[in-house]
């Protein structure tokens, strides 16, 4: 199964540098979409435990055989590998453990909760949706 998620997700932790510019559009976009699905009970906003929930399916879906996440499997592309080894890999051991996978807040996280309730509301998405397509 092609994972098309996580560089998704290397996308969205760039929103909360100035390069937005140069972001990867439709990568920043299916993180989003990723974010949105997320929301389980349809209450109309994901919850920070949602989301964690919906890593932790993705991870089932995707690591490797020694219980890490399959990092050649998710991109080919060494600069991306990179970014999320420094996004993720807390523990600097070059792998991203299912607690680092799971456990990880994205960057943007906070970026996109306008209304800092911990939640992102379809509104509050929809707001960083604009503004990344521009
Ligand atoms: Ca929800
Ligand atoms: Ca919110």
């Amino acid at each position: 199964m092609k994972v098309t998620w996580l560089p998704a997700l290397i996308a969205i932790a760039t929103l909360a540098t100035p390069a937005l510019a140069q972001l990867d559009k439709k990568k920043a976009a299916q993180m989003l979409d990723s974010i949105e699905r997320a929301d389980t009970n349809k209450d109309g906003k994901t919850s920070y435990a949602e989301f964690k929930a919906a890593r932790q399916a993705q991870f089932n879906r995707t690591k490797a055989k020694d219980g890490n996440l399959d990092l050649s499997a998710m991109t080919k592309s060494a600069s991306e590998r990179k970014q999320l080894l420094s996004e993720l890999d807390g523990n600097d051991d070059g792998k991203i453990s299912r607690a680092e996978f799971v456990n990880h807040k994205p960057k943007a996280w906070s970026r996109i909760d306008g209304n800092s309730d911990g939640a992102l509301s379809k509104a509050e998405i929809k707001t960083i949706r604009a503004r990344i397509m521009g």
